[in-house]
Protein backbone atom coordinates (compact mmCIF):
# COMPACT_ATOMS: atom_id res chain seq x y z
CA UNK A 1 0.00 0.00 0.00
CA UNK A 2 1.72 3.16 -1.20
CA UNK A 3 1.75 5.84 1.25
CA UNK A 4 0.37 9.47 0.90
CA UNK A 5 3.02 12.01 0.57
CA UNK A 6 2.58 13.92 3.32
CA UNK A 7 2.15 17.61 2.86
CA UNK A 8 4.97 19.87 1.37
CA UNK A 9 6.15 22.58 4.20
CA UNK A 10 6.87 25.69 2.36
CA UNK A 11 8.92 27.84 4.14
CA UNK A 12 8.33 30.62 2.03
CA UNK A 13 4.62 30.78 0.59
CA UNK A 14 3.97 31.78 -2.98
CA UNK A 15 3.20 35.19 -2.91
CA UNK A 16 -0.03 35.39 -5.47
CA UNK A 17 -1.37 38.57 -4.21
CA UNK A 18 0.17 41.68 -3.44
CA UNK A 19 -1.34 43.53 0.00
CA UNK A 20 -1.91 46.65 -2.26
CA UNK A 21 -2.63 44.70 -5.75
CA UNK A 22 -6.74 46.49 -4.96
CA UNK A 23 -4.68 49.88 -4.89
CA UNK A 24 -2.13 49.44 -7.91
CA UNK A 25 -2.87 49.17 -11.68
CA UNK A 26 -0.78 46.39 -11.66
CA UNK A 27 -1.30 46.14 -15.99
CA UNK A 28 1.27 48.74 -15.91
CA UNK A 29 4.36 47.30 -14.36
CA UNK A 30 6.99 47.14 -14.40
CA UNK A 31 7.11 50.69 -12.91
CA UNK A 32 9.44 53.68 -14.47
CA UNK A 33 11.92 54.04 -10.78
CA UNK A 34 14.69 53.30 -10.26
CA UNK A 35 16.20 50.84 -7.56
CA UNK A 36 16.35 52.20 -4.14
CA UNK A 37 14.45 55.34 -5.43
CA UNK A 38 11.64 56.45 -2.99
CA UNK A 39 8.75 57.03 -4.88
CA UNK A 40 7.76 53.78 -4.48
CA UNK A 41 7.66 53.91 -0.44
CA UNK A 42 5.84 57.15 -0.66
CA UNK A 43 2.87 55.54 -3.05
CA UNK A 44 2.75 52.34 -0.86
CA UNK A 45 2.31 54.80 2.03
CA UNK A 46 -0.48 56.61 0.46
CA UNK A 47 -2.04 53.74 -0.54
CA UNK A 48 -1.66 52.07 2.85
CA UNK A 49 -3.43 55.56 4.98
CA UNK A 50 -5.93 55.05 2.19
CA UNK A 51 -6.86 51.22 3.35
CA UNK A 52 -5.96 52.18 7.20
CA UNK A 53 -8.46 55.31 7.26
CA UNK A 54 -12.11 53.22 7.95
CA UNK A 55 -13.85 56.60 6.87
CA UNK A 56 -12.54 57.36 3.86
CA UNK A 57 -14.14 55.91 0.87
CA UNK A 58 -11.82 54.63 -1.53
CA UNK A 59 -14.24 55.10 -4.18
CA UNK A 60 -14.52 58.89 -3.83
CA UNK A 61 -10.86 59.45 -4.08
CA UNK A 62 -8.93 60.94 -6.79
CA UNK A 63 -5.23 61.21 -7.55
CA UNK A 64 -3.39 64.06 -9.53
CA UNK A 65 0.12 64.44 -10.75
CA UNK A 66 2.10 66.76 -12.58
CA UNK A 67 4.90 65.38 -15.09
CA UNK A 68 8.31 63.82 -13.81
CA UNK A 69 9.19 60.78 -11.95
CA UNK A 70 6.50 61.65 -8.66
CA UNK A 71 4.27 62.41 -11.95
CA UNK A 72 4.19 58.94 -12.64
CA UNK A 73 2.45 58.36 -9.32
CA UNK A 74 -1.38 59.03 -10.03
CA UNK A 75 -0.57 56.28 -13.12
CA UNK A 76 0.20 53.46 -10.63
CA UNK A 77 -2.72 54.17 -8.40
CA UNK A 78 -5.93 52.19 -9.35
CA UNK A 79 -8.27 55.39 -8.13
CA UNK A 80 -9.99 57.76 -10.34
CA UNK A 81 -6.22 58.99 -11.26
CA UNK A 82 -5.35 62.07 -13.75
CA UNK A 83 -1.53 62.36 -15.40
CA UNK A 84 -2.09 65.76 -16.33
CA UNK A 85 0.78 68.41 -17.91
CA UNK A 86 3.56 69.69 -15.83
CA UNK A 87 2.70 71.80 -13.48
CA UNK A 88 -0.67 71.71 -13.86
CA UNK A 89 -1.56 69.32 -11.14
CA UNK A 90 -3.49 71.83 -8.94
CA UNK A 91 -5.09 74.02 -11.19
CA UNK A 92 -6.30 70.27 -12.58
CA UNK A 93 -7.46 69.39 -8.94
CA UNK A 94 -8.56 72.67 -8.32
CA UNK A 95 -11.42 72.01 -10.58
CA UNK A 96 -11.96 68.60 -9.83
CA UNK A 97 -12.43 69.70 -6.30
CA UNK A 98 -14.59 72.44 -7.18
CA UNK A 99 -16.98 70.47 -9.61
CA UNK A 100 -16.68 67.09 -7.54
CA UNK A 101 -17.12 68.48 -3.93
CA UNK A 102 -17.61 64.56 -3.37
CA UNK A 103 -14.20 63.33 -4.05
CA UNK A 104 -11.55 63.92 -1.72
CA UNK A 105 -8.64 65.08 -4.39
CA UNK A 106 -4.58 64.53 -3.55
CA UNK A 107 -2.18 66.04 -5.97
CA UNK A 108 0.56 63.74 -5.84
CA UNK A 109 3.65 64.90 -7.59
CA UNK A 110 7.84 66.55 -7.87
CA UNK A 111 9.51 69.20 -6.35
CA UNK A 112 10.15 70.62 -9.63
CA UNK A 113 6.54 70.08 -10.81
CA UNK A 114 4.82 71.74 -7.58
CA UNK A 115 6.91 74.59 -6.45
CA UNK A 116 9.06 75.76 -10.23
CA UNK A 117 6.81 75.54 -12.62
CA UNK A 118 3.61 74.95 -10.94
CA UNK A 119 4.91 77.22 -8.01
CA UNK A 120 2.39 80.14 -8.67
CA UNK A 121 -0.52 77.75 -8.41
CA UNK A 122 0.77 76.37 -5.06
CA UNK A 123 0.36 79.96 -3.51
CA UNK A 124 -3.13 80.78 -4.91
CA UNK A 125 -4.04 76.99 -3.82
CA UNK A 126 -3.06 77.68 -0.48
CA UNK A 127 -4.34 81.30 -0.58
CA UNK A 128 -7.82 80.47 -1.15
CA UNK A 129 -7.86 77.64 0.93
CA UNK A 130 -8.96 75.27 -1.84
CA UNK A 131 -9.97 71.51 -0.43
CA UNK A 132 -7.34 68.81 -1.52
CA UNK A 133 -4.33 67.37 -0.58
CA UNK A 134 -0.84 67.84 -2.21
CA UNK A 135 1.93 65.16 -1.30
CA UNK A 136 4.86 67.15 -2.43
CA UNK A 137 7.64 64.75 -3.17
CA UNK A 138 11.11 66.16 -2.63
CA UNK A 139 14.21 64.87 -3.81
CA UNK A 140 16.00 68.46 -4.28
CA UNK A 141 16.38 67.99 -8.36
CA UNK A 142 14.13 67.39 -11.67
CA UNK A 143 15.47 63.79 -11.88
CA UNK A 144 13.35 62.81 -14.59
CA UNK A 145 14.81 65.58 -17.59
CA UNK A 146 18.10 64.82 -16.17
CA UNK A 147 18.88 66.74 -12.85
CA UNK A 148 18.56 69.87 -13.30
CA UNK A 149 18.69 72.71 -10.46
CA UNK A 150 15.28 73.19 -8.53
CA UNK A 151 13.95 75.90 -6.35
CA UNK A 152 14.41 73.01 -3.46
CA UNK A 153 17.93 71.97 -4.56
CA UNK A 154 20.07 72.69 -1.58
CA UNK A 155 22.98 75.53 -1.56
CA UNK A 156 26.08 74.64 -2.43
CA UNK A 157 24.61 70.73 -4.01
CA UNK A 158 25.86 69.65 -7.43
CA UNK A 159 23.02 69.18 -10.31
CA UNK A 160 24.04 68.74 -14.09
CA UNK A 161 23.05 72.62 -14.76
CA UNK A 162 24.67 73.55 -11.48
CA UNK A 163 28.03 70.88 -12.01
CA UNK A 164 30.44 73.61 -9.69
CA UNK A 165 27.15 73.60 -7.34
CA UNK A 166 24.13 75.55 -6.81
CA UNK A 167 24.73 79.24 -5.69
CA UNK A 168 20.36 79.60 -4.93
CA UNK A 169 19.03 79.60 -1.65
CA UNK A 170 16.50 76.66 -1.81
CA UNK A 171 12.93 77.07 -0.61
CA UNK A 172 11.87 76.48 2.58
CA UNK A 173 8.51 74.41 1.61
CA UNK A 174 6.69 74.19 4.37
CA UNK A 175 7.09 78.07 5.46
CA UNK A 176 6.16 79.06 1.84
CA UNK A 177 3.08 76.99 2.22
CA UNK A 178 1.94 77.71 5.82
CA UNK A 179 2.45 81.31 4.99
CA UNK A 180 0.35 81.89 1.48
CA UNK A 181 -2.70 79.92 4.20
CA UNK A 182 -2.19 75.97 4.12
CA UNK A 183 -3.81 75.00 6.61
CA UNK A 184 -2.31 72.12 7.52
CA UNK A 185 1.37 71.76 6.97
CA UNK A 186 3.74 68.68 7.86
CA UNK A 187 7.11 67.24 6.22
CA UNK A 188 8.32 63.50 6.70
CA UNK A 189 11.37 61.32 5.11
CA UNK A 190 10.94 58.63 3.30
CA UNK A 191 11.98 56.55 6.10
CA UNK A 192 9.30 57.95 8.46
CA UNK A 193 6.63 55.45 6.97
CA UNK A 194 4.47 55.47 10.02
CA UNK A 195 4.45 59.18 11.04
CA UNK A 196 4.02 59.83 7.11
CA UNK A 197 1.00 57.20 7.16
CA UNK A 198 -0.40 58.99 9.73
CA UNK A 199 -0.43 62.41 8.51
CA UNK A 200 -2.18 61.34 5.47
CA UNK A 201 -4.52 59.60 7.25
CA UNK A 202 -5.52 62.73 9.65
CA UNK A 203 -5.55 64.94 6.14
CA UNK A 204 -8.14 62.64 4.44
CA UNK A 205 -10.34 63.20 7.24
CA UNK A 206 -9.92 67.13 6.87
CA UNK A 207 -11.14 69.51 5.23
CA UNK A 208 -9.23 72.92 3.47
CA UNK A 209 -5.57 72.76 2.21
CA UNK A 210 -3.18 70.33 3.41
CA UNK A 211 0.26 70.03 2.34
CA UNK A 212 2.82 67.66 2.70
CA UNK A 213 6.51 67.78 1.81
CA UNK A 214 8.20 64.19 1.83
CA UNK A 215 12.06 64.14 1.44
CA UNK A 216 12.55 60.73 -0.80
CA UNK A 217 15.85 59.76 -2.09
CA UNK A 218 16.76 60.10 -5.89
CA UNK A 219 20.06 57.87 -5.86
CA UNK A 220 20.28 57.78 -9.76
CA UNK A 221 20.82 61.70 -9.91
CA UNK A 222 20.94 63.63 -6.58
CA UNK A 223 22.76 61.33 -5.14
CA UNK A 224 25.02 60.36 -7.81
CA UNK A 225 25.91 63.85 -8.80
CA UNK A 226 26.45 64.26 -5.37
CA UNK A 227 28.98 61.39 -4.32
CA UNK A 228 25.73 60.63 -1.78
CA UNK A 229 25.38 56.72 -2.98
CA UNK A 230 22.79 53.96 -2.95
CA UNK A 231 18.57 54.86 -1.76
CA UNK A 232 19.85 52.68 1.66
CA UNK A 233 22.66 55.26 2.14
CA UNK A 234 20.35 57.98 1.83
CA UNK A 235 18.05 56.33 4.17
CA UNK A 236 20.36 55.92 6.70
CA UNK A 237 21.45 59.53 6.79
CA UNK A 238 17.79 60.45 6.76
CA UNK A 239 18.29 58.13 10.21
CA UNK A 240 21.30 60.31 11.31
CA UNK A 241 20.31 63.45 10.38
CA UNK A 242 16.44 63.77 10.78
CA UNK A 243 14.91 65.30 13.88
CA UNK A 244 11.19 65.71 14.89
CA UNK A 245 10.07 69.07 16.53
CA UNK A 246 6.65 69.81 15.86
CA UNK A 247 6.72 72.90 17.35
CA UNK A 248 9.65 74.21 15.60
CA UNK A 249 9.65 77.68 14.12
CA UNK A 250 8.86 77.14 10.02
CA UNK A 251 11.45 80.21 9.53
CA UNK A 252 13.53 77.58 10.84
CA UNK A 253 13.00 74.50 8.22
CA UNK A 254 15.64 75.37 5.69
CA UNK A 255 17.73 72.54 4.40
CA UNK A 256 21.27 72.89 4.06
CA UNK A 257 23.09 70.41 2.21
CA UNK A 258 24.54 67.33 3.68
CA UNK A 259 22.22 69.50 6.98
CA UNK A 260 19.80 68.17 9.65
CA UNK A 261 16.23 67.81 8.22
CA UNK A 262 13.36 69.18 10.98
CA UNK A 263 10.94 66.60 10.32
CA UNK A 264 6.97 66.96 11.86
CA UNK A 265 3.35 68.25 11.80
CA UNK A 266 3.80 71.96 12.26
CA UNK A 267 0.42 73.68 11.25
CA UNK A 268 -2.85 72.20 11.67
CA UNK A 269 -5.70 74.38 11.94
CA UNK A 270 -9.37 74.77 10.57
CA UNK A 271 -10.20 77.76 8.70
CA UNK A 272 -13.14 78.41 6.00
CA UNK A 273 -12.28 76.66 2.55
CA UNK A 274 -13.23 78.23 -0.79
CA UNK A 275 -16.23 76.60 -0.99
CA UNK A 276 -17.34 78.04 2.83
CA UNK A 277 -16.76 81.51 1.87
CA UNK A 278 -18.20 81.54 -1.80
CA UNK A 279 -20.88 80.05 -0.10
CA UNK A 280 -21.52 82.65 2.48
CA UNK A 281 -20.09 85.51 0.20
CA UNK A 282 -23.05 84.68 -2.60
CA UNK A 283 -25.82 83.63 0.63
CA UNK A 284 -24.76 87.25 1.52
CA UNK A 285 -25.20 88.75 -1.99
CA UNK A 286 -28.01 86.20 -3.32
CA UNK A 287 -30.12 85.57 -0.19
CA UNK A 288 -32.85 82.55 -0.93
CA UNK A 289 -32.11 83.22 -4.44
CA UNK A 290 -28.47 81.29 -4.09
CA UNK A 291 -28.64 77.45 -3.73
CA UNK A 292 -25.39 76.01 -2.54
CA UNK A 293 -24.10 72.45 -3.50
CA UNK A 294 -26.23 70.54 -0.97
CA UNK A 295 -23.52 67.84 0.49
CA UNK A 296 -22.74 67.14 4.08
CA UNK A 297 -19.56 68.13 4.80
CA UNK A 298 -17.29 65.74 4.62
CA UNK A 299 -18.96 63.45 1.70
CA UNK A 300 -16.28 60.96 0.88
CA UNK A 301 -16.30 59.93 4.53
CA UNK A 302 -18.84 57.02 5.62
CA UNK A 303 -18.80 55.50 9.01
CA UNK A 304 -19.56 52.34 6.81
CA UNK A 305 -17.61 52.67 4.07
CA UNK A 306 -16.35 48.74 2.69
CA UNK A 307 -13.09 48.28 1.70
CA UNK A 308 -13.76 45.00 0.31
CA UNK A 309 -16.36 47.09 -2.26
CA UNK A 310 -13.47 49.31 -4.42
CA UNK A 311 -15.14 49.09 -7.66
CA UNK A 312 -13.39 47.20 -10.06
C1 LIG B 1 5.91 72.70 -19.94
C2 LIG B 1 6.99 71.70 -19.66
N1 LIG B 1 8.21 72.14 -19.31
C3 LIG B 1 9.18 71.26 -19.05
C4 LIG B 1 8.94 69.92 -19.13
C5 LIG B 1 10.05 68.95 -18.85
N2 LIG B 1 9.97 68.33 -17.55
C6 LIG B 1 9.34 67.14 -17.39
S1 LIG B 1 9.46 66.56 -15.82
C7 LIG B 1 10.36 67.91 -15.36
C8 LIG B 1 10.89 68.07 -13.95
C9 LIG B 1 10.25 67.20 -12.95
O1 LIG B 1 10.79 67.46 -11.70
P1 LIG B 1 10.04 67.03 -10.40
O2 LIG B 1 8.66 67.53 -10.41
O3 LIG B 1 10.89 67.42 -9.24
O4 LIG B 1 9.90 65.46 -10.55
P2 LIG B 1 10.98 64.31 -10.33
O5 LIG B 1 11.28 63.82 -11.71
O6 LIG B 1 12.16 64.90 -9.65
O7 LIG B 1 10.28 63.31 -9.48
C10 LIG B 1 10.55 68.80 -16.41
C11 LIG B 1 11.31 70.07 -16.33
C12 LIG B 1 7.64 69.49 -19.48
N3 LIG B 1 7.32 68.19 -19.52
N4 LIG B 1 6.69 70.40 -19.75
S1 LIG C 1 15.70 59.24 -11.59
FE1 LIG C 1 15.65 59.48 -9.37
S2 LIG C 1 13.54 60.08 -8.83
FE2 LIG C 1 13.55 59.26 -10.93
S3 LIG C 1 13.02 57.09 -10.67
FE3 LIG C 1 15.25 57.23 -10.75
S4 LIG C 1 15.87 57.40 -8.59
FE4 LIG C 1 13.68 57.85 -8.69
MG1 LIG D 1 12.18 66.33 -8.08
Amino acid sequence: MSEEAPPKIMRRKPVTDHPMSDLLRIDRFPHVWCPTCGLGTVVNCLGTSILKTPEVDPNHIAVVSGIGCAGRGAGYLRFDSFHTTHGRALPFATGLSLSRPDMKVIVFSGDGDIVSIGGNHLIHAARRNMDMVVICVNNFIYAMTGGQTAPTTPTHARSSTSPFGNSDPPFNLPYLAASCGATYVARWTALHVRRLQKSISEVLKKKGFSFIEVISPCPTLYARLNNLGTGLDLMRFYHDNSEINNDADLKSLDINFKGKIICGKFVDLDSPTYRDRYDEENEHILGDKFIPYDLPDFPHISSNSDKEKIEK
